[in-house]
């Protein structure tokens, strides 16, 4: 192993307890879908301690980092992370221990050194990524500081000129504006289908955007009662009320454009107006509905089978119907130059229409160099799982910034109450942040979080 990492863990700047590592435990937990998945704990020789947990998707892109699973089929029906939980405990926390939990980059390093395959497949990305966060997690609370703080200072970003969102920030929220750090606007998931549900629903995540010039908690407060009301309008057209994987709705519908419509009900129901004051927004996540055989996108819902060609022909109706100003994953993974393709007639639809990559690009930064380079987007979905460390997910967030594309910070469709990402989304200037609906615990620990940290800047 080559990476070195000091072990000079004084006192930690400002503060007066040793930040070196004294121990890490790792322990298996289960996930939002009942499954399980590896939770660290990390303790410094100052007695602070931080705890860490990761998430786990259901629709995986092909380049994503290797989920380490036991494969037994007699636990877990073979999803068990036992494996993972002992690469912290043994091999892991070997090296770790005694070292600086704020040295975060280092620590990254030699975690990808020691794992040493591209993928992550030997020590699992699940347990490095678990180690990683409950490292910074660590270093934030030995520092005395937010989380969201502590990661921008580590990786120092620079604060944003010109925010998303932030161009015409209302009079009572000028103290947002004068610090440097921004809350993302949420995109709410309030229609769950895809691999989220067990539907005819292809498009995997319809989502509600609030773009009135609001504070986040109002952002909130907008689709929640879009969301209950949503309810109402389902149960008067006899439909489920049932939710799915990240909080959604999922109920079985006679196409898509239907539950566009149902959506609009409720808006406006709800005394909300499309396009002044919400959006849409939908995750196609269209490898699930590709068939690679027919080279067609079949959308049971619709019963149609497409070329990608009259795929994105129905995106630009859609967009134009329902006002959508964002749609993500509209193409399979493997189609670079449709993607391309896609993208150029998708962009000059309708104002600033984002064309997202997220399976495409996997949180990768070999993937979104090239995927800038061959410009098949314009934003980016952030999953610190698709790629395993804290560290590589901040370089592909600050090639995708540096290029101007628009970050999407996002949960998985598996999640834990660990509510990280909502610091991070702060932390790198997020735009966005899709963290599911307005139900399920672990969709609101990030919505809560965001909450929180919007009050503690205003009050700075
Ligand atoms: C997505 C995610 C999160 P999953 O595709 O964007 O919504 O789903 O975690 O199942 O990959
Ligand atoms: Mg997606």
């Amino acid at each position: 192993m080559s990476t070195k990492i000091s072990a000079s863990g004084g006192p930690a700047a400002g503060g007066k307890r040793s930040i070196k590592i004294k121990d890490i435990y790792a322990r298996e937990i289960l996930d939002s879908r009942g499954d399980p998945t590896i939770e660290v704990k990390i303790e410094l020789f100052g007695k602070i301690k931080s705890v860490a947990s990761v998430p786990s998707g259901a629709s995986i892109g092909g380049a994503e980092a290797t989920e380490l699973r036991d494969n037994d089929v007699k636990r877990y029906g073979g999803k068990g992370v036992l494996k993972a939980v002992e690469n912290v405990n043994a091999i892991i926390a070997k090296i770790l221990k005694g070292k600086n939990a704020a040295r975060q980059k280092e620590i990254d390093a030699a975690l990808i050194d020691l794992d040493g395959t591209e993928n992550k497949s030997r020590l699992g990305a699940n347990a490095i990524l678990a180690v990683s966060l409950a490292c910074a997690e660590a270093g934030a609370k030995a520092e005395e500081m937010p989380l969201y703080e502590y990661i921008s200072k580590t990786y120092q970003i620079p604060p944003k000129d010109n925010p998303a969102g932030q161009a015409n920030t209302p009079p009572s929220l000028k103290l947002r504006r004068a610090s440097k750090y921004q809350i993302p606007t949420p995109m709410f998931n309030i229609f769950n289908g895809g691999k989220h549900a067990d539907t005819n629903l292809d498009i995997q995540e319809i989502m509600i955007v609030p773009i009135a010039n609001v504070s986040f908690s109002e952002k909130v407060r907008y689709g929640a009662e879009i969301f209950h009301e949503l309810k109402k309008v389902l149960s008067q057209h006899n439909l489920d009320t049932d939710i799915g994987n990240e909080g959604g709705y999922a109920p079985d519908i006679k196409s898509t454009a239907f539950a566009f419509d149902l959506i609009l009900e409720a808006i406006k129901k709800a005394g909300f107006k499309l396009g002044k004051d919400i959006a849409l927004a939908i995750d196609a996540g269209a490898n699930s509905f590709y068939d690679a055989k027919e080279n067609k996108y079949i959308l049971k819902a619709d019963g149609v089978s497409l070329s990608s060609d009259r795929l994105v022909s129905l995106y630009l109706e859609w967009i134009n119907k329902y006002n959508l100003i964002s749609i993500e994953d509209p193409l399979n993974e493997k189609d670079w130059e449709e993607w391309g393709g896609a993208y150029r007639r998708l962009k000059t639809a309708k104002g600033e229409l984002m064309v997202v990559t997220d399976d495409l690009t996997a949180t990768n930064l070999k993937r979104i160099t090239r995927a800038i380079k061959e410009t098949v987007g314009s934003a980016i979905i952030i999953k610190p799982n698709q790629v395993g460390t804290l560290s590589e997910t901040m370089e592909t967030v600050n090639a995708a910034r540096k290029a101007g594309w628009k970050i999407v910070v996002s949960h998985r469709s598996g999640e834990t109450c660990d509510s990280f990402i909502a610091d991070l989304a702060v932390a790198v200037g997020a735009d966005f942040i899709k963290a599911g609906s307005l139900s399920r615990g672990e969709r609101l620990a990030k919505y809560n979080r965001l909450m929180e940290i919007e009050s503690e800047i205003k009050l700075k």
